[in-house]
């Protein structure tokens, strides 16, 4: 033990706590100024690293700030299972990034060590899997995580390269379950599964011309871009440009483009113009973990119509129902997760369907725990960040009804339905929403469905919505319920709330605070886009005047 103090004293002697600042483990992990991250990220590394010794599996740790600005950066942990990081572990990993001094850490790492029974010393071996995005500090980060790993014995980091955020997930996971787990399966799994699905619309009568087959990819100057131009060299029956791939002169990281700009600005990004009306485009976010689509309105001076996350959804949701319609031989319990931000025409929409559709609050760890519970949990944010889990036992009798089928009756309908489900099953990323992945999945569903652009934006009209943030003194004096669609504290907000919804057609508003930054943000939503910005505003007036602010859009 008195090894292992000295390596950790020695080890948090060379990061120490910036000055004033303090960090905190929020929707996403640690995101902060990529330059003041030294020592959070080094203390991200020890945490991973006893992650792993207390579960006894490999873990993951990636270094990215998303669709934050390139001067940003964060540090995020994955668990075996490829999904965020138990949330029981957030307190420790707050404590630990804000130790005041080597001595205060290697104390609280001890004490936590010895309270959750983690055997330090190096009689148990430990591994943990890296990677980054394409920002400039991702370099500089990665080596203070590797020392912070490699400050508990016995543990090991793998470098896995520049990644997306969603391969690494993807990797940990199958790591552990002892599949294949390099980026080349990764890439082979993508297009494999994708060109299954695409050669089971052959043959059914569609008429396929109607879906085009030209794709245009904003891939926000991240990591995302490059990495589809490598899918992209193995697939056919789509032909996919990709701009924004952040190569020399192509601009900068997020910059005017990427999914979080399209989705708020409802803008086309930067390098999409004119010449691209008419034309499906989709856009990626800095690490490829969102997903919208879009297309530019005619005369508009590059506003677009959107895709976004709740409409992704709504498709996926169609495409299962209707192969689980055609096989009886297979019940399987549906789920849809959404959060307070998904438009209440797509709520509407899904719940006519006949699916069950609940609600968490925001950030994907919430959503994924939720979808867990079914045997095929969907789950969206409105943000594009969203998957589909299917569940052990669905997968195993998925496995077995196709075998029987592919044996009694190959060629009919039912065949084919339970074929795209296990497709579908392999091509969709069971760790986490993958920007990639998922994007192929919508490519392969309306060429199965015969589908144009169209046709899926015209599956319901969005309700007109708003969206606000407002800076106040402490962001923390509001806490939210029931899914953070009601304010319990300070109580008049709520009532206040209510009083202005009511005062509109299809009137919805809730108020929360940030998990990524210090802003409280409001939702509205109206039948018309005046009501909603109207009912936004005197919301966002109502927060100013209870907690002290300024209003900004
Ligand atoms: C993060 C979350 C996202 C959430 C967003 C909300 C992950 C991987 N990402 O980007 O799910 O929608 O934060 O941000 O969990 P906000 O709390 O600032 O509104
Ligand atoms: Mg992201």
């Amino acid at each position: 033990m008195a090894d292992q103090l000295s390596l950790l004293l020695d080890s948090a002697t060379r990061f120490p706590l910036p000055n004033g600042l303090s960090f905190s483990y929020g929707t996403s992990g640690f995101r902060s100024d990529g330059s003041v991250l030294g020592s959070t990220v080094h203390r991200a590394g020890i945490v991973a690293a006893l992650r792993s010794l207390k579960t006894g599996s490999t873990v993951g740790l990636v270094i990215t700030a998303s669709h934050n600005p390139v001067c940003d950066n964060g540090v995020k942990i994955a668990d075996p299972d490829g999904s965020m990081m138990d949330q029981s572990w957030e307190p420790f990993a707050n404590a630990l990034a804000n130790a005041p001094d080597p001595n205060s850490l290697a104390q609280l790492v001890l004490q936590f060590a010895k309270d959750e029974e983690i055997p330090l010393g190096g009689g148990q071996s430990a591994e943990v899997l890296l990677a980054r995005d394409t920002r400039p500090t991702g370099e500089t980060l990665l080596e203070a995580a590797k020392q912070g790993i490699s400050s508990i014995i016995g543990t090991v980091a793998i470098d896995m390269g520049i990644l997306t955020t969603p391969e690494l997930h993807w990797m940990v996971r199958c790591w552990n379950n002892g599949t294949k787990a390099t980026e080349s399966d990764y890439f082979a799994q993508l297009s494999n599964s994708f060109r299954s699905l695409m050669e089971l619309a052959l043959n059914d009568n569609l008429n396929l011309d109607t879906v085009e087959k030209k794709l245009i990819v904003d891939g926000a100057n991240g990591v995302g871009g490059f990495k589809l131009e490598e899918i992209k060299k193995n697939i056919t029956g789509l032909e996919i440009d990709v701009r924004n791939t952040g190569k020399e002169g192509e601009g900068l990281l997020n910059e005017g483009c990427g999914a979080d700009f399209v989705q708020k600005e409802k803008f086309a990004p930067c390098g999409f113009g004119l010449s691209d009306l008419g034309i499906r485009c989709a856009s990626l976010d800095g690490d490829a973990d969102r997903l919208v689509f879009f297309r530019l309105i005619p005369n508009s001076n590059n506003k677009i119509e959107l895709v976004d996350g709740d409409k992704i959804l709504s498709l996926f949701a169609i495409f299962i129902q209707e192969q689980l319609r055609l096989l009886e031989e297979l019940p399987a319990r549906l789920g849809v997760v959404q959060t307070a931000y998904a438009n209440g025409a797509a709520t509407d929409y899904i719940k006519n369907l006949g699916l069950e559709v609940i609600f968490t609050p925001t950030g994907v760890k919430y959503l994924h725990e939720k979808a867990l519970e079914y045997d095929i949990g969907l789950y969206f944010e409105a943000n594009g960040h969203g998957t589909i889990l299917f569940s052990k036992e669905f997968l195993s009798q998925l496995d077995s009804v196709n075998r029987e089928l592919s044996s009694k009756l190959p060629g009919s309908k039912k065949q084919k339905a339970a074929s795209r489900l296990v497709a579908v099953t392999q091509l969709i990323n069971q760790a986490v929403g993958d920007a990639l992945s998922g994007l192929l999945l919508v490519e392969a569903i309306l060429h199965n469905k015969g589908w144009s652009f169209q046709k899926w934006c015209d599956l319901y009209q969005d309700l007109p919505s708003r969206q606000l943030k407002v800076k106040v003194a402490d962001r923390t004096a509001i806490v939210t319920a029931d899914a953070e669609t009601r304010v319990v504290k300070p109580a008049a907000l709520q009532e206040l709330i209510d009083i202005e919804t009511a005062k509109y057609t299809h009137g919805r508003c809730f108020v929360r605070p940030s998990g990524t930054e210090d802003v409280v943000r409001i939702y509205a939503e109206a039948a018309t886009q005046d009501s909603a910005d109207s009912l936004a505003n005197s919301v966002a007036q109502h927060v100013n005047q209870i907690l002290g602010s300024d209003i900004k859009t």
